[in-house]
């Protein structure tokens, strides 16, 4: 059996892939299933309640003898230790190679492309097949593709993002714009003891000469979410640059419904620190506003890029 598998705590990008490229490979004649480790993000179950959809196989072991499926990842740090390199036979995503990837002895097929989202690779996958999603993966794989492009308004969103939006929108009349709303003003509700799980602050970037974590948030109208939030947030970076010894750490503030972004560090020495490396300014009130949406993964290129400035 194939077990289609994605990173821990998986978004709803990670979570419509691994759902729908399951269900595609059963209509194909081979036995697949998926599994998720550890419970997925806020806005998946959000979306899973809207939409009256039941996800299986969450927290559970993956049986030994199974050939493994990566979606929306393909560096093994992220994952739970029974995905073993070897059982590894394809992997579709969207994000940087890792050098995990010349360790997959059995690897038969690799998708790679660098695009909003992976569900609109299965998205693709499907059309070409000539099998029709279910109502349950359309949406899925929509609201994957809206989140992870920031409603299709992110700097890596392309015409095959688009395009597969479109397509889903024409196969399933209960996916509409008004809930792409009502989903990013669910998501924005964030209580305190949640902040740091969803600020996904854990995971360092270490350089030679020093470690740096870039938090992030992504909510429906951000000023005034901070207003509330912000010393919280600070707070929170506080904890974490002292429990993992981090020298510099910074949050990248998304706002989903408008479209800019926020940037602000723990303390001035990290602000300091971002000025050098992004040449970014801070304004008066001692953040970075730019006026469009800049995603985490955008900074993560740039900050390796421009170390030596350091
Ligand atoms: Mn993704």
């Amino acid at each position: 059996m194939k077990i289609v598998h994605s990173y821990n705590q998986p978004d709803i990008d990670g979570v419509s892939c691994m759902y729908a490229y399951s269900q595609l490979l059963n209509k194909q004649s081979e036995k697949a299933d998926y599994f998720i480790w550890d419970m997925p993000k806020q806005e998946v179950n959000i979306i899973c309640d809207m939409f009256g959809i039941t996800l299986n196989n969450i927290n559970e072991e993956i049986p030994g003898d199974n050939e493994i499926v990566l979606v929306d990842f393909n560096a093994l740090n992220q994952t739970h230790s029974s995905v073993k390199p070897e059982k590894i036979i394809e992997i579709i995503d969207h994000h940087s190679i890792s050098k995990d990837l010349y360790n997959y002895k059995n690897i038969q097929r690799i998708q790679i492309d660098k695009i909003g989202a992976a569900a609109t690779i299965v998205t693709e996958r499907y059309k070409n097949s000539g099998f029709i999603p279910s109502r349950e993966v359309a949406i899925l794989l929509f609201y994957g593709i809206i989140s992870n492009s920031i409603n299709l308004k992110s700097n890596n969103t392309t015409k095959r993002d688009i395009d597969a939006c479109k397509w889903l929108k024409s196969i399933c009349t209960d996916i509409s714009e008004e809930k792409i709303k009502d989903i990013f003003i669910r998501k924005s509700y964030i209580e305190d003891k949640n902040l740091r799980f969803e600020m996904e602050c854990e995971i360092p970037n270490v350089f030679p000469k020093c470690k740096t974590i870039i938090a992030q948030l992504e909510v429906a109208n951000l000023e005034k979410f901070l207003l509330e939030k912000k010393n919280k947030i600070i707070s929170i970076m506080k904890d974490v640059k002292n429990e993992k010894q981090i020298d510099f750490i910074f949050i990248n503030c998304i706002d989903i419904l408008n479209g800019y972004t926020i940037i602000f560090g723990v303390d001035e020495e990290t602000n300091k620190f971002i000025t050098k490396i992004f040449e970014y300014n801070f304004n008066e009130n001692n953040v970075i506003k730019i006026d469009k949406v800049i995603q985490r993964k955008e900074l993560t290129a740039i900050l390796s890029k421009n170390i030596y400035k350091y």
